[in-house]
């Protein structure tokens, strides 16, 4: 029988080194906008037995035998996305949202064709085109972005290339863009140069099921997304689409883009549609977009410029020259870490500086929502930041904010205290 002794015991080494992790989540203020904190439940459901089966195929339709429960699981987890978003079909089985976006441009598009997306210094993602990413190697990419002044997509710019370059597909749904985006425009767009529209919500999915942010699958032929950041499930892909698609979809994530199901992830992706459905949640979602908006009008109240001023969603971007023009937001990302408050640096629109060095730091606040944290602490935030940030080189200022930040976070932890971070 398999040794079952805990890993404390069998890894302490390894153990350890998880137990180090809890302890830097729950000693830091997590602001990363892609990031989140998973339950106890998902944890079992994710490090289940389920890791054991191989599935590759799909419910019904396998290559391997005794795949009777993982269809079971696989068949429950895409009813509930499907339930969730209204959509005709669900992939449950993509294991990451580029590998999602893999499976969905190579489902409906060939090599070569042409993808209207957003540049991804404004927003967009490396799937969306980037020469280091398969997509931006196999496909031809032509990309749009923000308006210079309002630092909104300029829809009128969508439009132009969109006739101009006639894209077999275009793509909306950012990895750092702050505003609820008009769906049925793009919808419209699509439509009059005939091109597929897929939404990448990787980082929107949790708005959209709690109700939060308006929702693309009515508008959208497809919809690609993560399952890990707001939504609060664990780390993997999502696909919807309309049942047209759903054979090519499913074609392109297996056997195109991946392998072999990940049974566990497909089970805890099942929790966490289950759990979204919940008055909780929809209530989770819409504190998540309030504390944002909260954050970021504190922060410009204290001097800091946002990107196109505000935030709609979970996330915004600010500009550290707002500051001090030789603040970059390497600097400034390092600073804020040391000082117990983790976000990760950002290019923002027109940025001078590379994306390694950039101007800007992005702010998302679904683990700070998962903590606890509401709009008081928002306040409380959004001034320690800015504090920090303009008083870098006053050491005396510095340990007392320090103080402050590590008050905060002790009191808004993501998990209890001896919470060994592995069920
Ligand atoms: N890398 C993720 C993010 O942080 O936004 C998106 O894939």
């Amino acid at each position: 029988m398999i040794d079952t002794r805990p890993l404390s015991e069998l890894d302490p080494e390894l153990a350890a080194l998880i137990e180090k992790d809890v302890t830097r989540q729950r000693s830091k203020i997590q602001l990363i906008a892609s990031e989140n904190f998973v339950s106890v439940a998902m944890m079992q459901a994710s490090g289940s037995v389920l890791s054991n089966k191989y599935s590759e195929g799909y419910p019904g339709r396998r290559y391997y035998e005794g795949c009777q429960v993982v269809d079971e699981v696989e068949n429950l987890a895409r009813e509930r996305a499907k339930s969730l978003f209204g959509a005709e079909h669900a992939n449950v089985q993509a294991h990451s949202g580029s590998q999602a976006n893999m499976g969905a441009y190579f489902g409906v598009l060939d090599p070569g064709d042409t993808i209207l997306g957003m540049r991804l210094d404004q927003g967009g993602h490396l799937t969306h085109g980037s020469p280091v990413s398969f997509s931006g190697q196999l496909f031809n990419f032509v990309a749009y972005g923000v308006d210079p002044e309002t630092e909104m997509i300029d829809m009128d710019e969508v439009r132009r290339l969109a006739h101009e370059h006639r894209p077999k597909m275009i793509i909306a749904g950012y990895s750092a863009y702050s505003r609820i985006i008009d769906w049925a425009q793009f919808r419209a767009i699509a439509d009059e140069v005939d091109a597929i529209f897929l939404v990448d919500a990787a980082h929107i999915i949790g708005l959209i099921a709690g109700r939060a942010h308006p929702n693309p699958v009515p508008h959208a032929d497809i919809v690609t997304a993560t399952t890990h950041k707001a939504l609060r499930g664990p780390r993997g892909g999502l696909v919807l689409c309309r049942e047209e698609f759903a054979k090519p979809i499913d074609k392109g994530v297996f056997p195109f883009a991946q392998g072999g199901s990940i049974n566990n992830q497909i089970a805890a992706k099942a929790l966490a549609f289950e759990l979204c459905a919940r008055p909780d949640f929809e209530e989770y979602a819409h504190q998540i977009v309030r504390n944002a908006a909260v954050l970021a009008d504190t922060m410009a109240d204290e001097g800091m410029r946002i990107v196109s001023q505000k935030t709609e969603n979970h996330m915004f971007l600010s500009d550290m020259r707002s500051i001090d023009e030789e603040l970059t937001g390497k600097e400034a990302g390092i600073l804020l870490d040391q000082m117990g408050i983790t976000l990760n640096r950002n290019s923002i629109p027109f940025d001078p500086r590379s994306p390694f060095v950039t101007s800007g730091i992005r702010i998302g606040t679904p683990s700070v929502t998962t903590a606890g944290m509401r709009q008081e602490q928002m306040v409380t935030l959004g001034t320690l930041i800015v504090q920090i940030l303009r008083q870098r080189n006053d050491e005396v200022a510095m340990k007392e904010l320090g103080t402050r930040v590590h008050e905060l976070a002790d009191e808004f932890p993501g998990y209890p205290e001896d919470f060994p971070g592995h069920v």
